[in-house]
């Protein structure tokens, strides 16, 4: 029996699991654009026309190596609007029940398609390098789940950066010659953009048609949208951005969307870049004296370390773990995460290229937004939903765990073993933003106090139960203890008096 091929928006590789198993010459490959994932949250528009047009391309490059696709387009006038009705409708178009997929990246596809009532056989997502099997063994008995040592399993298997089985330069990890400040300037121009086609023009077309209200602007989209112009781009970016990528991989600049950073979260995550062929072509670099030690080592563990850990860690957890909520926290996202004006720069700039890039860099995602959003208690739901949201590069598998686990802490401390917040003395150490900012950094109290500076403290007072006996927390709880009494109600005070502002729907 004719067999139906299903690919998904997030598979669009040549060597995903189903092509390689389906029969070229007798099934048919299944792709669909439809409202019920372009819709489930409202996606950045750049988000969606990438998908879109590298859904298109990929289609066509099917057709030319010999695949037969039926291929819905968004705007078709029977398409069904949901990936099962789309499945359904193909299977009584070629009379089969039979379909082959591989496994989904996020529990809610993963259950809808264990619904539809037809025979579906779902293949393991082998472009990731450890199985789920032997993430659960590695994590099984352990009473933490530690990045660093998954990441060392991880080195063993690929032989990336490894001397027989030591590892190059007789250590694991190079951060320590990483996290410099914003340097003055930035001496590589960024990530390769490409000129729109006849592809991409008609996908933004019906982009700015259909989702004409979603936070984010369409103009100027330069992603690449095919394997070809994905591997241009990450040989521009091994050339100019990786060898200083180590050194700023923490900076932040106001006039610097980019940095060193290698834009390739987006393309590996579709599957325009296999993330293996990523990391060997750093490796190479690294080899040929074209990128220091710290940079490639510091690089391959983002993708082989927590890029492997956070999809362990989600399939591992389960379909609750988004709505978990260890601190309970339950205030709404400001309105400020959807652009509206704030006078911190450091937020005001974070969305502001979030809202034109769909893009923002680890740091600015941790640190920033991130941070501001576990110091004022928001509901985890509502800012992993934004986080799912408004990124190119973002699919659950990966979003949550770095949302809900890292940044909130809802996991109760899975992934991150303390909560990452700060005060403003961070975001200035590692930015320029706070010499243009309307607060003072400097200012721990008063009108003018970065509201950093008191969130930070109001976070450790309201949450002191949980964290006071954790001993990477001892010195901060000390310090805050160290103060006068009048100085401690001041700054709570001060922060409260900020959160009724933000509540009320003043600008802050
Ligand atoms: P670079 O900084 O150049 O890093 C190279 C690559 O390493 C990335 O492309 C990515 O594939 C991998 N990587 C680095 N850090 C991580 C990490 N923590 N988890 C997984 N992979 C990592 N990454 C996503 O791919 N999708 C998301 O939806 C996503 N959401 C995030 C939400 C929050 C709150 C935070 C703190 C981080 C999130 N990340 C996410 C991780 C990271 O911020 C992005 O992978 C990175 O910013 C993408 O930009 P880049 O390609 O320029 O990465
Ligand atoms: C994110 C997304 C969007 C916006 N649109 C589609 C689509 O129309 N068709 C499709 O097959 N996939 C789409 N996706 C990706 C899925 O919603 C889903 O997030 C991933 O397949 C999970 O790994
Ligand atoms: Fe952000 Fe505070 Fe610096 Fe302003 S002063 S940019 S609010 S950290």
């Amino acid at each position: 029996m004719v067999k139906l091929v299903l690919v998904l928006g997030d598979q669009l590789s040549m060597n995903i699991a189903a092509l390689r198993e389906a029969d070229r010459d007798t099934d048919i490959v299944v792709m669909a654009e439809v409202m019920g994932e372009a819709e489930y949250v409202p996606h950045h528009p750049k988000k969606i026309a990438f998908l879109f047009a590298s859904m298109r391309k990929f289609a066509a490059h099917l057709e030319e190596d010999g695949w037969r696709v039926a291929y819905t387009r968004l705007d078709d006038k029977d398409n069904a609007g949901t990936l099962n009705g789309e499945l359904l409708r193909r299977a009584e178009a070629f009379e089969t029940s039979e379909v082959l997929t591989t496994e989904a990246g996020e529990w809610r596809v993963i259950k809808a398609l264990e619904d539809v009532p037809l025979d579906v056989t779902v293949l393991p997502d082998d472009r990731f390098i450890a199985t789920h099997k032997e993430f659960e063994d590695w994590a099984e008995g352990r009473k933490a789940l530690r990045m660093e040592y998954f990441y060392r399993d991880m080195r063993r298997k690929t032989g990336l950066m490894m001397e027989g089985d030591k590892p190059a330069g007789d250590k694991w990890n190079f951060d320590h010659d990483n996290r410099k400040p914003a340097p003055g300037s930035v001496d590589y121009s960024g990530p390769m953009r490409f000129q729109t086609d006849d592809v991409t023009r008609e996908v933004i077309d019906l982009v700015r048609e259909k989702f004409p209200n979603n936070f984010g602007t369409l103009d100027d989209f330069w992603f690449a949208t095919d394997q070809a112009q994905a591997r241009q781009h990450l040989a521009h970016w091994i050339k100019g951005g990786l060898p200083k990528f180590g050194d700023f991989q923490d900076a932040m600049m106001g006039g610097e969307r980019f940095l060193y950073h290698a834009i390739v979260g987006l393309y590996i995550n579709a599957g325009l870049l296999d993330p293996l062929e990523v990391c060997q072509a750093v490796e190479k670099a690294w080899k040929d004296g074209a990128a220091p030690i710290n940079a490639a080592e510091g690089f391959i563990r983002q993708i082989i370390g927590w890029r492997e850990y956070v999809r362990g860690i989600y399939f591992l957890e389960g379909p609750d773990y988004v709505s978990r909520n260890h601190l309970n926290h339950n205030r709404k996202l400001p309105d400020l995460y959807w652009g509206e004006k704030t006078w911190m720069r450091c937020l005001d700039k974070a969305v502001e290229q979030t809202r034109e890039e769909a893009y923002a860099h680890h740091i600015q995602r941790l640190m920033v937004t991130g941070n501001f959003a576990l110091l004022i208690g928001v509901a985890p739901s509502e800012i992993h939903e934004w986080y799912l949201a408004v990124y190119a590069d973002a699919f659950e598998w990966v979003e949550a765990p770095n949302t809900i686990g890292m940044s909130q802490f809802a996991d109760g401390g899975i992934i991150a073993s303390k909560p990452y917040i700060s005060s403003g003395n961070y975001i200035d150490k590692m930015s320029d933003y706070c010499k243009d900012c309307s607060y003072k950094v400097k200012d721990k109290t008063g009108p003018d106090a970065c509201p950093f500076n008191l969130l930070y403290w109001h976070f450790l007072d309201r949450h002191r139960d949980r964290f006071k006996d954790n001993h990477r927390m001892g010195n901060m709880y000390r310090v805050w203890d160290k103060m006068t009494d009048e100085k401690r109600e001041t700054v709570l005070a001060q922060a409260d008096a900020f959160l009724a502002k933000l509540d009320g729907g003043e600008t802050v």
